[in-house]
């Protein structure tokens, strides 16, 4: 079964998205994601310019054989760039793979472990109605876990806070929170450590007061305090018992967690921007972490993030897939695929994408009473419609970045 054809598509129905079309000679269609938000173009010309060429007439079955020449033979290894071209490869090989056997891609992996994939969703608000509002609106769509994000006082604009209007004016699109804007420069947000230190241990006071003990709870600190302010903040939620916090710190000095850790049973999650199992080879021994972030999109496919799992299952370390709508149809589905069948589950986040973009992505897995599953669809289950896909072009769009108060940029 050979690749005959390799074709990059990039199409931005409410976001840009890049996804890798691959053909063999027996007709069979593979599909990979491969977005990594706000710097879309870099891996399209990676997979175009130099993978795609070495894809053709290459054994479409010899998934692992792929993976390892694409890493090794580039020299050069691991970052974003490469490892979201290696897992469009990667992902797509295992759509194809399942489309030749008959089967979804999770019975190839082992079967079921569970019947669908717990979830979380993003609820916010910039002040506390908001966010109950925001709260039970999760609630009525099924969700069973919510991660609450709000505004800090004296702060403008902040990460993970719904911006109560269309991600672009007249689209109908409304995503709870879409970080990413178009437009020709990131725009800039305030920052404030002690603030946000002060203030988010009372959001979760309030919220525990008005939903009570039970509800699994999230929050993202998303990479921007230092270890001992990490320590304090997680010391500081223990009395609202979450099901975890994540990113603390800036994820790539793994040690800032040991120091975490010492202060603080607050579980913790990380990985999101991770994208090989080195960048977790230090936390998940010395199990400084609860659950890995790692996308299948970012983190090598489906092959490279089973072996992260497979490691951090050995320390009682779950998953917790990253799962904001920058992740495409195609690369959530496989992380359903490889979440149904691990046996170290934990939880998979999920935005839910625009109309236009599931109209691109035509789609056929389920999220019932708050659970996801993939659907029995050979593959993936996930078909790209290459005439929808045309109707949007890409569109220049930056990730906003952080300044604090004296101008000092700041991790955002
Ligand atoms: C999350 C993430 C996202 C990222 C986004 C950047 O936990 O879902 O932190 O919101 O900010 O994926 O592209
Ligand atoms: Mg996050």
């Amino acid at each position: 079964m050979k690749i005959v054809k390799a074709a990059v598509i990039l199409t931005s129905p409410d976001r840009n998205f890049v996804t890798l079309r691959l053909e063999t000679d027996e007709g069979l269609v593979g599909v990979g994601d491969g977005t990594l938000n706000g710097r879309e173009l870099a891996v399209v010309a990676y997979l175009r310019e130099h993978v795609a060429p070495l894809l053709i007439g290459r054994d479409a079955s010899r998934i692992e054989d792929a993976w390892q020449f694409l890493y090794r033979s580039a020299y050069w290894r691991r970052g974003p760039v490469t490892m979201a071209a290696i897992a469009a490869v990667d992902t797509a090989l295992w759509d194809i793979k399942g489309k030749a056997a008959g089967m979804p891609v999770y019975q190839l992996l082992g079967g079921a472990s569970r019947n669908g994939l717990l979830t979380y969703g993003h609820a916010s608000g910039k002040e506390l109605p908001e966010l109950f509002d925001s709260i039970r609106a999760h609630q009525a769509q099924g969700y069973k876990a919510i991660r609450v994000q709000t505004g800090v006082p004296g702060l403008k604009s902040i990460y993970g806070i719904a911006s109560n209007v269309t991600f672009e004016a007249n689209t109908g699109v409304r995503y709870d929170h879409e970080p990413a804007q178009r437009g020709d420069l990131p725009s800039e947000e305030d920052w404030d450590t002690r603030s946000y230190l002060r203030h988010v241990p009372t959001v979760f006071e309030a919220v525990r007061q008005e939903f009570g003990p039970e509800l699994p709870l999230l929050h993202d600190a998303h990479h921007r305090l230092t270890p001992i302010q990490a320590a304090k903040l997680g010391r500081s939620l223990e009395p609202y018992d979450l099901f975890w916090l994540e990113d603390v710190t800036p994820a790539e000095n793994q040690e800032a967690l040991r120091l975490v850790r010492q202060h603080s049973t607050t579980p913790l999650a990380i990985g999101e921007i991770f994208n090989s199992v080195w960048d977790y080879q230090l936390i998940i021994r010395e199990q400084l972490i609860d659950y890995v972030r790692g996308a299948v999109t970012h983190t090598g496919g489906i092959t490279h993030l089973k072996k992260v799992l497979d490691y951090a299952g050995q320390y009682q370390i779950k998953s917790g897939m990253h799962g904001p709508t920058d992740i495409s149809p195609v690369g959530l589905a496989a992380q359903m695929h490889l979440g149904l069948a691990i046996h170290n589950f934990g939880i998979q986040e999920y935005m839910q994408h625009g109309e236009r973009t599931n109209q691109v992505f035509e789609q056929s897995f389920m999220f019932t009473d708050g659970l996801l599953h993939p659907g029995d669809q050979p593959g993936l289950g996930v078909d790209l419609n290459l005439a929808e896909a045309e109707k949007y072009p890409y569109r220049r769009a930056y990730l906003p970045f952080n300044r604090l108060a004296d101008g000092t940029v700041h991790d955002w």
